[in-house]
């Protein structure tokens, strides 16, 4: 069997396998199996890092540190100032400076040079997100022959949209260097698909395989899945503050709802809290009895557009509860801070109502793990944005458009009132479509498009 080469922006922990969401535990499993190496930045920055190659039984550890002007520039810079927003329809979001392009291009070439002499001639390479877009035109530079295959975790997004960024010309011409592009809905292959009809002269052999000077590149979806017994296991490890919190939901009655998100504009967190005060307003008789936990994880705090949401949601926490709070009972708890995983898992069960409403998500795995760590006795309602990847496979969840405050507080409502019958079908095909497409079964999937896709190995020289 082929040795496995990841490549991605960061590696995940090779060591520890349980603090792992469902991208790094696929991941590690396929390392393990096949051996191989994961390549990508260790988190540092600055000059007192050094690259480092370590071993793990069958699989390599290669990793660098970005130097201060490549984390300005490549990683806040173009992949998060323009590529992120952009891939998340928020234009207006988008800060080019035209050095961010350069050092993304450059800091790409970096990794290809540090990856380069360790590749073996018959190795696949799976390079991760839009990070590293680029990387496979470096390789093929460099006259790599392999089988490079690139999966992107967020939406692409409609054709419109993403000719709208800077150098998407550029962005086109490198993704099709890859054998495989893939994403994560039957909608992103779609808008994938309709760019480069619109906006290149690649010849459609099929729907989704294009033929682009001699190179032959499948574009397909493979919806990310979890480790769902994993984390099943995680979420009935019980521990006694969690009692305490399913005797608050059973006795005293309480209408717990849930949200686990980064704190991103992406997530839809403002619009969220408006449908909770919407809901509280509509139906006074949840006031008292309505709890809505928010767990929101710092991320990228350098970036302006993440400290001016994180503004915004305090002062709409402290409104809420300034408004509805009562001396016994505040309706939003909200905690800003990273939460332990299995703390994690076991909220999401005791907690009546998943409450998933982004703007824009790729897939959104907290909505599977809110499905994978409910009892099927008393199972929990997903509720769930019609613009999360996982819509298209968890139809049984209620499904809402986040940007209408009304329909989220109305989902709420009926949310509140479902019976348990219904509650129990619905958990039951929820968990089945994501018990059927877990975390190894997309690792699987991709892997075996990725052996078969391209032109079998011979020598495609392009520049
Ligand atoms: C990108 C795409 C795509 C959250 N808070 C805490 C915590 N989490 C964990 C969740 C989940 C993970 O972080 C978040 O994953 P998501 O999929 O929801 O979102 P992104 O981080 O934006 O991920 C996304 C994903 O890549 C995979 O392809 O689904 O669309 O944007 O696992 O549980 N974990 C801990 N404490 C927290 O407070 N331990």
């Amino acid at each position: 069997m082929e040795r496995l080469v990841v490549i991605s922006n960061r590696t995940g922990d090779l060591e520890n396998k349980t603090q792992t969401g469902g991208l790094a535990v696929g991941i590690v499993d396929a390392l393990r199996s096949r051996g191989g190496m994961w390549v990508g930045w260790n988190g540092e920055v600055g000059r007192e890092s050094k690259a480092s190659r370590k071993t793990y039984d069958n699989v390599i550890s290669l990793t660098m540190p970005l130097s201060e002007e490549e984390h300005e520039q490549y990683y806040l810079g173009f992949a998060n100032k323009v590529l992120w927003p952009a891939f998340h329809y928020r234009l207006d979001l988008m800060d080019h400076r035209t050095e961010f392009v350069d050092r993304y291009a450059a800091v790409n070439r970096k990794f290809a040079d540090m990856t380069c002499p360790h590749l073996r001639e018959d190795d696949l390479i799976w390079i991760h997100d839009y990070h590293l877009i680029p990387l496979a035109a470096e390789f093929r530079q460099r006259d790599c022959r392999q089988k490079i295959g690139f999966f992107l975790h967020i939406p692409f997004p409609s054709a419109d949209v993403f000719s709208a960024i800077p150098y998407h010309d550029w962005l086109r011409e490198c993704f099709l260097q890859f054998d495989l592009i893939g994403l994560q809905t039957k909608n992103d292959v779609q808008n994938f698909c309709r760019y480069l009809r619109e906006h290149s002269d690649v010849e459609f052999i099929t729907s989704n395989t294009v033929r682009w000077h001699d190179q032959v590149i499948t574009i397909a979806d493979f919806p990310i899945g979890i480790d769902v017994q994993q984390f099943a296991e995680m979420a009935h490890q019980d521990d006694d503050t969690i009692e305490l919190e399913r005797m608050r939901r059973t006795v005293l009655k309480r209408f717990q709802i849930i949200s686990a998100d980064r704190l991103d504009y992406s997530k839809g967190l403002p619009q969220r809290m408006k449908a909770f005060r919407k809901f509280l307003e509509d139906c006074p008789e949840y006031q008292g009895r309505a709890e809505y936990l928010q767990i929101a994880s710092p991320s990228r705090e350098d970036v302006s557009a993440y400290a001016d949401i994180r503004a915004e949601l305090e002062g709409l926490t402290g409104a809420v509860n300034g408004k509805f709070a009562d001396f016994n009972w505040a309706p939003i708890q909200y905690i800003n801070r990273n939460i332990p995983r299995e703390q994690l898992a076991q909220l999401f069960r005791c907690s009546l109502v998943g409450l998933i409403t982004p703007l824009r998500d790729g897939m959104n795995l907290v909505a599977k793990e809110y499905v994978a760590a409910q009892d099927d006795k008393d199972p929990g309602i997903l509720i769930l944005s019609k613009f999360a990847g996982a819509a298209e496979e968890l139809d049984q969840a209620i499904i809402v458009n986040p940007y209408d405050i009304h329909d989220v507080a109305q989902a709420l409502k009926r949310a509140a009132v479902m019976s348990m019958d219904e509650r129990r079908e619905r958990h039951r095909s929820l968990l089945k479509q994501v018990t059927g497409n877990d975390a190894n079964q997309w690792k699987d999937n991709y892997l075996a498009a990725l052996q078969s896709a391209g032109t079998s190995g011979e020598l495609k020289k392009r520049f």
